[in-house]
């Protein structure tokens, strides 16, 4: 920093320059988010010192946070869900199964376990939770920080969840499961009901990784062949995120809890501020990204976002349709506007793509194949031109 400060237009050119640096989202096939629509922008910019650390301070958007967790909430089954807004995926992922972790380690049964067996304790009653081994990074983050077990489901012929490789890693040291609505590799969604049904029999909880598929599959227009929320009994929570398909600014994630109690396990005090307790793991949160969450879905309505789904189904279809001119197909059939290609060599052909044309796209692990993923801001025109470009790249 210097000493003297630089002037407004000399910090204007240095930010447009960095700026120009940055990929336009023009040529970005790779990424779950998208330009945010300009609704919640302007209330984003509108709230933009609101902060809910500490939200006695800010209680018009804190009434704005309760409106936007009923309105999900209702949306997913369950109108008087509780939870919070987060920075993300990240943050409700860790949350969710900090909830189960802490509940679990109270459990009547557990502290039995502790008293009657105190030598061998602690080597063998580590709680694990089962995830898809298609199961975003975030949870191998959240692994480490709590101190859990993951033991990771193998996925079936579809790449869902097999829910006989769930059953065989569950033991009585589970604190729960996880499954994914619309996963961030390849868009599918893993058999929630079955994994409902088995949370249920063995009382276990049930968490719903939904951050990308949240505001995809309530808008399909085949939603009705996935339930995938609390509607199902066995879902005890669920990550949203409307910094992604909602069309939100960042950072706006949401985490809903089936039960209070779940809510309560994560409860600090916080003696000196505005409200004495809170549940979150930041302190300080973006009341802007709630504004703007509160304005865009308002604006658009279910209507609005049934036809930006609607329109992400649409390209998505006439992509396939013209990379099965070249031969080219998809891992899976596309369940959500999320494309894993089989394309040989397929690090070759990305970074080609990439120096040669300027295109973003990604690589899925295993199955090895290249993923794209059709967000609000790609248009015909720009698949057009990248199928031409990817014709280039196969053939030289
Ligand atoms: N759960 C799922 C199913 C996800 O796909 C993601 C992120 C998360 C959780 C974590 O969400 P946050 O990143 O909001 O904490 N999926 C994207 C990914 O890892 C995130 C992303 C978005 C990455 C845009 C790059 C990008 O340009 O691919």
């Amino acid at each position: 920093m210097n000493e003297t400060g630089l002037s407004e237009e000399e910090i204007r050119s240095i930010l447009s320059d960095s700026k120009g640096k940055d990929l336009k989202y023009e040529r970005v096939l790779s990424s779950m988010c998208t330009y945010p629509h300009k609704i919640a922008v302007q209330a984003h910019m509108q709230f933009i010192e609101s902060n809910m650390g500490d939200f006695g301070l800010f209680r018009g958007t804190y009434n704005l946070e309760k409106e936007i967790l009923g309105s999900l909430g209702d949306l997913l089954h369950k109108a008087d869900a509780v939870g919070y807004m987060t920075t993300g995926g990240t943050e409700s992922n860790i949350q969710a199964i900090r909830s189960m972790r802490n509940l679990f380690l109270q459990s009547p049964e557990y502290q039995k376990s502790v008293n009657s067996n105190k030598k061998t304790h602690n080597k063998c009653s580590r709680p694990n939770l089962v995830v898809p081994d298609s199961a975003h990074f975030s949870f191998d983050k959240v692994s480490d920080i709590l101190d859990v077990e993951l033991r990771k489901a193998s996925l079936d012929d579809e790449l869902k969840v097999s829910v006989e490789s769930v059953k065989s890693l569950i033991d009585e040291n589970t604190i729960g499961l996880v499954a994914i609505a619309g996963s961030t590799e390849f868009g599918q969604v893993d058999p929630i009901k079955e994994l409902s049904d088995i949370a249920v029999e063995k009382n276990i909880f049930l968490h719903v990784d939904a951050a990308f598929g949240g505001f995809v599959l309530p808008f399909m227009k085949t939603s009705c062949e996935f339930d995938f929320d609390f509607k199902l009994p066995g879902v005890t929570s669920i990550a949203i995120d409307p910094h992604k398909m909602g069309l939100s600014t960042i950072p706006a994630g949401v985490l809903l809890f089936r039960d209070s109690h779940q809510l309560e396990s994560l409860k600090a005090d916080t003696p000196y501020l505005t409200v004495s307790t809170q549940y979150t793991l930041t302190g300080t949160r973006s009341g802007a990204a709630v504004a703007a969450t509160y304005a865009v879905m308002n604006y658009l309505g279910k209507e609005g976002y049934r036809k930006t789904v609607s329109r992400c189904m649409e390209l998505t279809d006439y992509l396939l349709d013209k990379l099965a001119e070249l031969d080219i197909h998809p891992l899976i059939k596309p369940v959500m506007n999320v494309v894993a290609l089989e394309v040989p060599e397929c690090d070759l052909v990305r970074s080609k793509l990439a120096k040669e044309f300027n295109w973003q796209v990604s690589i899925t692990q295993n199955p090895h194949g290249l993923r794209l993923v059709i967000m609000p801001h790609v248009s015909f025109e720009m698949i057009d031109s990248f199928v031409a470009d990817l014709k280039k790249v196969l053939n030289t």
